[in-house]
């Protein structure tokens, strides 16, 4: 899989992508991701990419010109199957959606930033928006880094068996079970003895149990809705 991500703050991605299971996943060569800065594409002295809305009214709105050129350049290189916009009035992103991404070829990613975007941009260019909530961030770029994030662990090869996907909450819809390591006591808490008797199904029905009576006390909506 590749996935580049055009923003104006490549900066905000650099950390995120380069640690941990996302720096292995592209070390083993499966996914390459590929941060683009929108400055590169700009032709002013002052490498501009925002501008004033016409209209009137506060703050910033991210220039078409720049964003054109790059996803333009990168598009007649190959086809990506979504180019997706992140912004907080998009489709808000959940579990399914990562499924659905993470068997895609190539993603283009664009960051919307300050108080918006072009709506060319939108028209022209975006297959797709997303939003990963109903919160308000200063721009997309954290929500591409948690996009990605959730995209790339489920890329076949990404994970080990330890720590596969297929046990995750939310790969069936409900939450977690409790988890320990040792010590079997620790400042008076008990390891609870199913844990500790080593009989497989006994552990396999409780953690059930336990994701049940837990999705049902923390998010009903789990268990009403389709996924
Ligand atoms: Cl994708 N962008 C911004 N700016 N805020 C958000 C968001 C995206 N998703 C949730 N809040």
């Amino acid at each position: 899989m590749r996935i580049d991500i055009v923003t104006g703050l490549p900066k905000l991605l650099e950390s995120p992508l380069q640690e941990s299971i996302l720096r292995r996943a592209q070390e083993k060569k499966k996914v390459e991701i590929v941060v683009h800065d929108l400055r590169d594409y700009t032709h002013d002295k002052h490498k501009t990419i925002d501008d004033t809305p016409y209209g009137g009214g506060a703050g910033m709105i991210l220039k078409p010109e720049p964003i054109f050129e790059c996803v333009e350049a990168l598009q007649a290189q190959r086809q990506y199957e979504e180019v997706i916009l992140l912004t907080p009035d998009g489709e808000v992103f959940n579990q399914r959606l990562a499924n659905e991404l993470s068997i895609k070829n190539n993603l283009l990613l664009i960051c919307g930033h300050y108080k918006g975007v072009d709506e060319r941009v939108r028209e022209a260019l975006v297959s797709r928006e997303i939003s990963i909530g109903d919160y308000v961030l200063t721009g997309g770029e954290l929500a591409a880094a948690v996009l990605v994030d959730a995209v790339v662990r489920l890329v076949p090869g990404v994970l080990n068996d330890g720590e596969s996907a297929l046990s995750d909450s939310f790969q069936d819809g409900l939450l977690g079970s409790p988890q320990y390591t040792r010590p079997t006591e620790f400042k008076g808490m008990k390891v609870p003895d199913v844990l500790l008797s080593g009989n497989h199904a006994d552990v396999e029905e409780w953690r059930q149990q336990q994701r049940l009576e837990r999705t049902k006390s923390r998010r009903n909506d789990l268990l009403e809705t389709e996924k």
